[in-house]
């Protein structure tokens, strides 16, 4: 039996802990016998018709691809990558425009109302044709086939077919523009290959934006050659005393290079005046009595400052802002603004009057917590809410006003939440969040009296005081990130808790091949894992 013994390798190899492997390795075994519903996908396609016949993946197979377009032809070297391993076929890329195979096919803009990011999948028994208007279509399209292909062909070894995806026709495109997940990567320092591993498990639901939280009271991330001891003293520790980290200018790139190959965007943020107790340690300057502040390795908010008043700490805004915007060559530069319990109200919305010119003045979009409603949001400003009432008005009457909104309720979309009260990490101070209560929300409702259409999107984040690895970031965003992104893509008209549940306990073989450690909520239907 050589997929069970090899699995367990793997996940070691993965650095990942095998909880709870042992059982689950025999159920990804072979490939199911009837090929998955194409309903069967998560987050759920817009609209799915069933059709005659199944297509079988054959030996001599080749991924067709548009001559000229280098994106499609990434997506299509992408696409191989996944499924050579398992299949152990060769899957040649080809620009010739035989239909059959699989065919990833570039349509006029416009063409079958796929949009930026839709994507058509018809299935018959001589090809898969994937086709969008844009790379960014024909990626998303990539992440359905494979989830109609059986769970097996996720794993890195391989495996007997058949490779088989039923008949019919998937049309699909998102509700939202803006899908994204957030690590905090200041409370405990992630490296770079823990966030790439997770940019992978994000692209699988269709997650476009990915939020960093570089910097917090317990640790600066990201170098600022201006300010050198932001990361040499400030980023030198984190939650608990440990060594800390940070990325250098070349680290950050290659994660937003990774996120960019994954049509991923990502959205760098730094968190002020509040949660700066690491830059206060670094520059004495930026405290109003010129003395520097200890380090700190605890998990209290709301205690630290910058001296809004002081020309050096706008000096230093500047400075910090000019590198992060210079390095990210996506739209958003997302300011914190949250729990500035220790700022003044007038230092507060001079701060973050000031802030928002510089942000842009270095050509981005300001995204702030929603906290920055309380001040005067510049005309174009995104404010993410992370609220569990609803009810602040300062936020629904900036949303009247056209600020945007990205919706984090932090009773259902906070992911470092704990499921009950028996899980072994994450926080309560929102609630307990099962896998239901992360699912039954709608964004265009959360907040009253915010106009549905000022809604962007949503997001997940993952705050990290009590989160170290890859196997603990897994376990708290599997299964509720697949939730939240379904939230954030599907119509509004296809949610549905009784088909969810159905179609994420299907995911489950998924993750074991892809050695992604998940919580097996009592929730969900689970097939594997019982003998
Ligand atoms: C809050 C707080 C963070 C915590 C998080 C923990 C926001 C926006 N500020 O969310 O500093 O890490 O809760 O759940």
């Amino acid at each position: 039996m050589r997929r069970r013994s090899v699995v367990p390798a793997l996940l070691l190899s993965l650095g990942v802990a095998a909880v709870p492997a042992a059982p689950q390795a025999a159920a990804v075994g072979a490939a199911a016998a009837a090929p998955l519903p194409l309903t069967q996908v998560v987050p759920v396609p817009a609209s799915v018709r069933a059709g005659g016949g199944a297509f079988t993946l054959a030996e001599d197979a080749a991924i067709h691809v548009p001559a000229g377009s280098p994106g499609a032809a990434a997506v299509g070297r992408y696409l191989a990558g996944i499924l050579r391993p398992s299949t152990g076929y060769g899957l040649p890329l080809t620009t010739n425009a035989r239909r059959e195979g699989i065919v990833l096919a570039l349509t006029e803009p416009g063409a079958g109302n796929t949009g930026a990011e839709g994507y058509r999948l018809q299935s018959t028994p001589r090809a898969v044709v994937i086709s969008a208007a844009t790379t960014a279509g024909l990626f998303h399209g990539v992440q359905t086939l494979r989830q109609l292909l059986p769970a097996s062909v996720e794993r890195e070894f391989y495996g007997l077919g058949p490779w088989t995806v039923a008949g019919g026709t998937i049309a699909d495109r998102p509700r939202y523009a803006y899908r994204g997940a957030m690590l905090d990567v200041a409370r405990h320092f992630h490296t770079v290959q823990q966030v790439e591993r997770y940019i992978d498990q994000l692209a699988l639901y269709k997650i476009n934006r990915l939020h960093l939280h570089l910097t917090d009271d317990q640790g600066w991330r990201i170098a600022i050659a201006s300010r050198p001891r932001l990361t040499a003293y400030g980023g030198s520790t984190q939650v608990g005393g440990g060594t800390g980290g940070y990325y250098t200018k070349a680290e950050y790139q290659q994660i937003v290079r990774y996120a960019a190959s994954r049509y991923m965007t990502v959205v760098p943020e730094i968190d002020m005046p509040g949660h700066t107790n690491a830059a206060l340690a670094s520059y004495g300057e930026l405290n109003c009595n010129g003395v520097p502040r200890a380090l700190y390795t605890g998990t209290a908010v709301g205690f630290s400052s910058l001296c809004v008043p002081k020309p050096a700490t706008t000096q230093f805004v500047d400075d910090v802002i000019r590198e992060v915007a210079a390095m990210t060559p996506g739209p958003y530069l997302h300011i914190g603004g949250d729990e500035a319990r220790v700022t003044g109200r007038a230092d507060y919305v001079a701060f973050m009057d000031r802030v928002q010119q510089i942000v842009r003045r270095y050509g981005k979009t300001v995204i702030g917590w929603h906290q920055i409603t309380g001040a005067d949001p510049a005309p174009g400003a995104i404010a993410q809410y992370w609220g569990t009432k609803g009810d602040e008005e300062p936020v629904a009457a900036a949303a009247q006003a056209g600020t945007r909104l990205i919706m984090s309720p932090a009773n259902h979309a906070y992911l470092d939440m704990k499921y009950d009260e028996e899980t072994p990490i994450g926080q309560k101070w929102a609630g307990y969040t099962e896998v239901q209560k992360a699912y039954d929300w709608n964004p265009a409702t959360v907040v009253r009296g915010a106009p549905a259409s000022a809604v962007l999107g949503v997001e997940a984040p993952l705050w990290s005081e009590t989160v170290t690895d890859s196997s603990e970031i897994e376990y708290l965003a599997f299964p509720r990130l697949p939730a939240i992104a379904e939230v954030g893509w599907s119509p509004a008209a296809t949610h549905s808790w009784a088909s969810f549940r159905q179609r994420l306990a299907a995911q489950a073989p998924r993750w074991t091949a892809l050695g992604i450690n998940y919580y097996r909520s009592p929730q969900v239907p689970w097939t594997t894992g019982t003998g």
